[in-house]
């Protein structure tokens, strides 16, 4: 059984109150690695903070794993808001969850190019991987050509 498996049998996919939970969800992974306050960051992300390149570097790591134990074709669920292309437009990023409705509210997939041109890419990648470790069925994203190195 796949990770990505393992999760969504121990979460129940349809549960909205289990499956936001990343301190349960893949048993290979070990528990200390969960040990970091997600909410703490999250928070401070959404302010658009820049947070500590120590910081970063643990939840690449956390999302990594997601990103591992998900299957190539994702399969998205009905209602689902797509964003594409946000280039490093933190601002305009927000407005359009203050419009289209806050994670993990709104379901979302992103289309890729998060970054570049704009001047705030780092604040919405980091953003982005913060609410895919902590609302991992909420939110779907793909790389764009901007993702590719
Ligand atoms: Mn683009």
């Amino acid at each position: 059984m796949s990770l990505f498996e393992q999760y969504l049998r121990k979460t129940n996919h349809a549960s909205k109150s289990t499956i936001d939970d990343p301190g349960t969800m893949f048993s290979e992974i070990p528990k200390s690695e969960f040990s970091f306050d997600c909410d703490k960051y999250l928070d401070r992300a959404r302010k658009g903070e820049k947070l500590e390149e120590s910081a970063i570097k643990v939840i690449c790591e956390k999302v990594k794993a997601i990103f591992a134990a998900e299957k190539n074709v994702c399969v998205l669920r009905s209602p689902i808001t797509l964003v594409g292309d946000i280039h490093g437009q933190f601002e305009d990023m927000m407005q359009m969850f203050q419009v289209g409705g806050e994670i993990p509210d709104t379901n979302y997939l992103f289309m890729g190019d998060y970054v570049d041109r704009g001047s705030k890419s780092v604040e919405v990648i980091t953003l982005l991987m913060i609410l895919k470790l902590r609302f991992p069925l909420r939110i779907c994203l793909l790389r764009g050509n901007h993702e590719t190195r």
